[in-house]
């Protein structure tokens, strides 16, 4: 028999009240796990997500081995990206390698369209058979257009991203294409994920924290506004993600998304001294994951304290976990913000 539904993550995206706060990590799919990394071995990064069986598999592994509260598809948000004319692969210890990243204005306007039924079928039957086997909420989700221009201009993983920006400063009625492009391929992708049964949605801008509050208000923001308006109409809470946008965050809270998913850098405290009232995730330093039991524990209640003082919240890591964290710190920790954050029952 399946177990009961846990909607805690989805109540806790809404605001409403919680029994305990909800706990998932991003990457927890991946490399930390012993059976991830044994997989790997045997096949590319886009045969394992791309294979229904194995992409389910991955993704189940953390609900089942963790007892965090949502489960993330295992995909990648270069997945969508390769459907559009550019030849990416994910190379172990290095990320997303592109061999003919965008170079001029007629790049930009070659990229082709996203079809999901044609491109995408196998991520979707993934979604499909998540959404019957999960008892946990699914989050989809994609890259944002500014860190997947990034990708496709730079051709791999950037320290400053100038020729990005370069190319944005330079050329903004090009920029503004792509940026449109992509905001359409994000939208078809995540849309066509939700019909198929992610019960949330999450957009990573890993990179956009790189602009200045200007230059985000300027460039990227009306394309956010576009692709969050669009998704509010399905539904479904969102979740925006970056990593150095703490002077964002401003701009991020007029935006119409649900939930923001913060980096270590900034506390909970000072976004809420801001003024900001969006449900918040995160944001505990993932590196805390190799110091010893009692200083995660100590920096755990640090973050929850703060996160505690209203409903709407949602703990997580502030990025990824890395692969030399071991998953029994994982599972403790999982334990220790459930149990910590229980609220006991009034007799
Ligand atoms: O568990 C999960 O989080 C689900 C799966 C997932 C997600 C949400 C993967 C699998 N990638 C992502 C998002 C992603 N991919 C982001 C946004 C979040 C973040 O900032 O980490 C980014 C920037 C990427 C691009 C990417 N893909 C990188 C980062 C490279 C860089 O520039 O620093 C890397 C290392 C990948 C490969 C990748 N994606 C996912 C995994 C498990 C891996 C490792 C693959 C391997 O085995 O080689």
């Amino acid at each position: 028999m399946n177990k009961p539904f846990n909607d805690v993550f989805l109540k806790a995206c809404r605001k409403e009240e919680t029994p305990y706060v909800p706990v998932w990590y991003m990457r927890q799919a991946g490399r930390y796990q012993p059976e991830y990394r044994k997989l790997r071995r045997e096949h590319s990064f886009f045969e394992m997500s791309e294979n229904p069986e194995i992409c389910v598999e991955i993704t189940r592994l953390p609900v089942e081995q963790l007892g965090v509260d949502a489960a993330i598809l295992f995909a990648d948000i270069m997945t969508p990206v390769k459907h559009l004319g550019i030849d990416v692969a994910i190379f172990p210890g290095i990320g997303p390698m592109i061999t003919n990243p965008i170079r001029t204005e007629a790049d930009i306007h070659r990229l082709g369209e996203l079809d999901p039924v044609a491109h995408i079928p196998t991520v979707l039957e993934a979604v499909r058979i998540l959404n019957q086997q999960l008892s946990v909420p699914l989050i989809g989700f994609a890259g944002g257009p500014f860190t997947l221009a990034s990708y496709m201009i730079e051709g791999q993983s950037s320290k400053n991203h100038h020729k990005t920006k370069g190319l944005m400063y330079a050329h903004p009625k090009a920029w503004q294409v792509l940026m449109e492009k992509l905001a359409d391929m994000t939208l078809t992708y995540l849309k066509a994920q939700i019909r198929a049964g992610a019960h949330a949605v999450k957009v990573f801008d890993s990179w956009v924290g790189s602009l200045s509050d200007v230059d985000f208000r300027t460039y990227v923001a009306p394309t956010m506004r576009v692709i969050f308006d669009e998704l509010q109409k399905m539904g479904v809470p969102t979740i925006y993600f970056g990593i150095g946008a703490g002077h964002l965050l401003a701009e991020w809270n007029k935006l119409p998304v649900s939930v923001i998913g913060l980096d270590w850098r900034t506390s909970i405290r000072s976004v809420r001294a801001q003024g900001i009232n969006k449900v918040l995730q995160g944001n505990m330093d993932p590196s805390l994951l190799l110091g010893p039991w009692e200083l995660i524990e100590e920096r755990a209640k640090q973050v929850l304290d703060q996160g505690m003082e209203r409903a709407g919240y949602i703990f997580n890591l502030g990025h990824g976990i890395f692969p030399e964290v071991q998953v029994d710190v994982l599972k403790k920790l999982t334990h220790f913000v459930h149990q910590y954050t229980t609220i006991p029952e009034v007799w």
